[in-house]
């Protein structure tokens, strides 16, 4: 069979997560229409039966990642390094591209020679689009130079692997064919993709051949993981996605940037239990008394919106009733606390559980 690693990298919002839950037909990743949904890279793991005489078995390990932007905070750092993380090993990269390019590459439409990159024109990528006013008119408003200068690092990015890289553009069902062919050509000769696709994750178009293709490339090899695995997440930082997730849809200006979860209390149904209920408690920390106050509201209003919200979503990932109490912790500046950035990524707390249990030889096995 074939296996392997297949990193999926882009600007913010360019509809990374939305695809990687199109792939494994899973609630892997959480999505939301603001940036920076993403804080962690994220495994969902796709399993491609073999089809005789036209494709072997095959196990893609996909590994979505927060949007390329240049870091601010000590936690855009750490997202940053999960790019880098998940750029490492590798067996292919998938390069997002934005067909509507709100969020995407802005090009210089100019002949490049090839193998040349990007054009470096005073600050950065000079952009020139004959897609007439409107375009233009978003661009001055985002900042044209700032945001050329943003593509032109996630191509510094893509520059320094040495796998095949194959250019995805997403979200084709907002735009007309037409309107493609021009944008293909333009991002072409920025990089020589092995594979140009276009994909809408919404309608679930091209998924096939995206899918045809990377098995194409992908070594010969064994599975990473148990056949039925579809992620490589805790179920407990699964559910705090989950709230967080409700958060980013209930709040608005600075609070979904400033919030994080926590799961403090996980506790599960009775073994066979009639009508199971599990118990969560979840810590949301946010930086300042004002977004606390955003975040209960009236009465504890938008405390319990996003709770229900939250618990619907947990109800049907772990298929029982769900409990859940949720609490806010004010947090001064966490954002810039290199410790607690560590300390909320799952990869280090259950390191952590790992060496607090080895001086215990009767801890349990499984880490929660
Ligand atoms: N119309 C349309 N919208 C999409 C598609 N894929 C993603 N989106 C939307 O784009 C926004 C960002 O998606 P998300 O997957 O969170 O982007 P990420 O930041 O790259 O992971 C969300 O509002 C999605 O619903 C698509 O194929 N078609
Ligand atoms: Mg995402």
């Amino acid at each position: 069979m074939r296996s392997g690693f297949v990193a999926i990298i882009g600007r913010p919002n360019v509809g990374k997560s939305t695809l990687l839950n199109a792939l494994t037909g899973e609630k892997v990743a959480i999505v939301t229409a603001k940036p920076q949904t993403t804080r962690n890279r994220i495994l969902g793991v796709v399993e491609i039966p073999a089809r005789k005489g036209q494709q072997p078995a095959a196990q893609i390990v996909f590994v979505d990642t927060p949007g390329v932007h240049k870091p601010g905070t000590q936690l855009d750092r750490r997202m940053l390094q999960e790019v880098h993380n998940a750029l490492e090993s590798r067996d292919l990269v998938l390069v997002l591209v934005d067909v509507t390019r709100k969020s995407g590459l802005n090009v210089d439409r100019s002949p490049v020679p090839k193998g040349e990159g990007p054009r470096a024109t005073g600050a950065g990528l000079e952009t020139r689009t004959t897609a007439g006013q409107e375009t233009g008119a978003t661009l001055r408003r985002s900042g044209a130079t700032n945001v050329s200068n943003e593509d032109e690092f996630l191509f510094s990015l893509v520059r320094k692997v040495d796998c095949p890289v194959f250019l995805v553009l997403t979200k084709i069902d907002l735009i007309r064919k037409d309107e493609l062919l021009p944008l293909i050509d333009a991002l072409t000769r920025q990089y020589s993709f092995a594979q140009v696709i276009p994909v809408s994750a919404r309608k679930r178009d091209g998924l096939d051949v995206l899918v045809r293709k990377i098995v194409e490339v992908l070594p010969q090899g064994q599975r990473y993981f148990p056949k039925d695995q579809y992620t490589d997440q805790p179920v407990r930082f699964m559910v705090a996605e989950l709230i967080r997730e409700s958060i980013l849809i209930e709040t608005g200006e600075e609070v979904p940037y400033a919030a994080a979860v926590v799961v403090e209390e996980f506790e599960e149904p009775e073994p066979k239990a009639m009508n199971p209920l599990t118990r969560i408690m979840a810590a949301i920390y946010c930086e300042r008394t004002g977004q606390k106050a955003i975040l209960i509201g009236k009465g504890g209003s938008k405390l319990k919106e996003t709770g229900t919200g939250a618990r619907r979503k947990i109800e049907s990932l772990l298929d029982t009733r769900v409990y859940l109490e949720l609490h806010v912790i004010v947090e001064p500046g966490w954002r810039e606390s290199r410790a607690f950035v560590e300390r909320l990524d799952w990869r280090n707390q259950i390191e952590k559980l790992a060496e607090d249990q080895a001086g215990e030889p009767t801890g349990d096995d499984e880490p929660s």
